[in-house]
């Protein structure tokens, strides 16, 4: 609305500045020849895609530490070298018939993922490599400040191996419920199903388990979705499903649109039946899309007691998939209000954001000053509307949470203890060490007509420049609802292509650490310090009766005449999953009045006065 009107004004002007040069026979310089092809693009891409002024609220200077704790209660230090990490991503490399836009075409599959894979009390990171032969790595946590690598003696390093594909991400969820995570990667390639023994080991079980031996998978979640005690995956697609890209038979491969593609892959529900063997189970349930997906996350948003999966889309609109008691599912994007307009999104998280009990969403998308603006979602839910009524209203731009640049994963969590679920976002497409950019190219082929943007042989090729790289991260922190970018004053500062950002308690001290995958880059490791005064508490649930995960779990947290929400996720954001313990930050408050737990099994439980500045694991009774 107020964002199409300024945007339309930006056009008029730009339009008549290039009119006014009808008479000279050279206006055309290549500079007025790519602003006109920039303007077509944004005409041409739809209604989302608007020039305006920037009203970016800048990163703030960086401060020392003690500033920054001094001001903002808490600050981060980059601490992967020292604490024995020293991985570097390689993207994958596809079918030569793509090398000219290689670098986008690839431009995915850093990813990081939480887990203690060995129970002993202490978060474990996964993280999945893409180029040919590389190895993934699982870093168990020494306790001492460091980790290992011991991938290698597990069996789950060598997983890009030539026909298999390339790793895209990996999520972790206990399907036997034999109280140890199990690992579920997902590749462009083939899916991969490791039983976790006891901690000492893996074991491949992807062909009992039954899963089919191809998916180009964009994203991938742990979901008890029929609430009968046992893991599902949910599993998306974002390549067509018939494709090889290693072996192309053609390279008619690439979105049919930038605004309503509809040529991407499709999407699976792989029902969990108890025995190691799941049922794919999509088309039973009514779930048929395939819009080019990149990120799916699941919780109960209507109230019913079943989670419903939120999607995020590129080259198209979000998805809203409303679980009805597990058995049937209605796509209602537009209705609520999430699926309205056709953007590029990257990642989806839910936070509790007024600590009011409720969760909004974030969907990620692209933003690039002065070029392309669709900004990132934050739909917040309509006031007294839900079940079947909700709405939610995109309060982005209001709220301060609107730019990103070419966002990618982001994460809502309390960094600074003080009560208030902050936002954490990475981003960074393409960078590269030439000075032009391969924008102007980018925006003739978004422009074309359909027939041109589908073969990649019509994509210009990128001859070693960047797109919408080297970008400075987000971390806004939330004031009583209101979102202000410090990343730079708390020492957030790496420009690296970022791709999955996730928060753990890596050394159980009580604050969210965050660990960021880059493509082709270093895995990072932000450890925070979080000023003393400000209180916290933790959950670690088990079920029971409820899958032994909780995933699904939901709990409300009574404090300071506050209430704050949360839910124990499979997987969420961009190609990562949280650790499952729940973090709440108390700020100056010393007593929590009481907690409620509602399990995936419908059960309820109230625990009251939890004690502060502790980690409570809790059994389903
Ligand atoms: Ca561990
Ligand atoms: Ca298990
Ligand atoms: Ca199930
Ligand atoms: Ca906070």
């Amino acid at each position: 609305m107020d964002l199409n009107r300024r945007g339309r004004r930006a056009k008029i002007a730009y339009g008549a500045k290039a009119l006014s040069h009808k008479a000279d026979p050279n206006f055309m310089t290549p500079r007025i020849k790519q602003t006109l092809f920039l303007v077509l693009f944004a005409a041409l891409i739809g209604s989302v895609f608007v020039f305006r002024a920037l009203r970016t609220t800048p990163a703030r200077d960086t401060l020392s530490p003690e500033s920054a704790l001094e001001r903002y209660g808490f600050h981060f230090r980059e601490v992967a070298k020292s604490c024995g990490i020293d991985f570097v991503h390689q993207g994958p490399v596809l079918d030569a018939q793509l090398e000219h836009i290689m670098p986008i075409a690839a431009a995915m599959g850093a990813s990081v993922s939480v887990v203690d894979f060995d129970r002993d009390g202490w978060a474990d990171l996964y993280v999945v490599n893409s180029g040919p032969g590389s190895k993934n790595r699982l870093y168990r946590n020494k306790r001492d400040g460091t980790f290992e690598d011991v991938a290698e003696s597990m069996g789950v390093a060598d997983l890009n191996r030539a026909g298999d594909g390339a790793c895209m991400g990996a999520v972790w969820g206990d399907y036997d419920n034999d109280g140890f995570d199990d690992l579920f990667v997902y590749r462009w390639g083939k899916p991969e199903l490791f039983h976790n023994d006891a901690g000492k080991g893996f074991t491949r079980v992807s062909a009992k388990a039954g899963l089919p031996g191809w998916i180009n998978a964009g994203c991938a979640i742990w979901v008890d979705f029929d609430a009968d005690g046992h893991l599902d995956i949910f599993l998306a697609g974002y390549w067509a499903d018939d494709l090889d890209l290693w072996n192309l038979k053609s390279t008619k491969i690439m979105p049919e649109s930038f605004q309503f593609a509809d040529n991407g892959g499709r999407r699976y529900l792989f029902h969990n039946n108890g025995d190691g063997s799941f049922e794919e189970v999509s088309a039973k349930v009514g779930i048929a899309s395939t819009r080019w997906n990149l990120a799916v996350a699941a919780t109960d948003l209507r109230g019913t007691g079943f989670p419903d999966l939120v999607l995020a889309n590129d080259y198209g609109v979000n998805e809203f998939f409303a679980n009805h008691g597990g058995k049937r599912f209605d796509e209602i994007g537009k209705e609520s209000g999430i699926g309205e307009r056709s953007k590029s999104g990257m990642s989806v998280s839910f936070g509790d954001i007024y600590n009011q009990g409720r969760f909004s969403i974030y969907v990620t998308n692209i933003s690039e000053p002065g070029i392309l603006l669709q900004g990132n979602n934050l739909w917040v839910p309509v006031r007294n509307r839900s079940g079947d009524e909700l709405r939610y209203e995109n309060r982005a731009d209001s709220l301060g949470v609107e730019i990103g640049g070419w966002s990618w994963g982001a994460q809502f969590g309390d960094l600074n203890n003080d009560g208030d679920q902050d936002l954490l976002l990475t981003n960074g497409y393409v960078s590269s060490d030439a000075d032009a950019t391969y924008w102007y190219d980018y925006s003739r082929i978004a422009g074309a007509h359909r027939n041109i943007i589908i073969d990649a042989a019509n994509w210009p090729a990128m001859k070693g420049r960047g797109l919408a790289g080297r970008q400075q991260k987000c971390l806004w922190i939330n004031r009583a609802g209101k979102f202000d970018d410090i990343a730079k004053a708390v020492g957030v500062t790496d420009t690296y292509d970022g791709r999955a950002v996730v928060l753990v308690d890596l050394w159980n001290r009580g604050v969210l650490d965050a660990v960021f995958a880059n493509q082709n880059g270093p895995l990072l490791v932000y450890k925070n310090t979080v000023k003393a005064e400000n209180g916290w508490v933790q959950f670690e649930l088990e079920g029971k009766k409820s899958n032994k995960n909780a995933i699904g779990a939901q709990v409300k947290l009574f404090w300071d005449g506050k209430v704050q929400l949360q839910e124990v996720s499979g997987g969420n954001g961009y190609a990562s999953q949280n650790q499952r313990r729940l973090h709440y930050g108390l700020g100056g408050a010393t007593q929590i009045d009481r907690v409620e737990i509602r399990w995936p099994s419908g059960q309820t439980q109230t625990i009251t006065h939890p004690d502060p500045k502790k980690l409570h694991r809790v059994t389903e009774p």
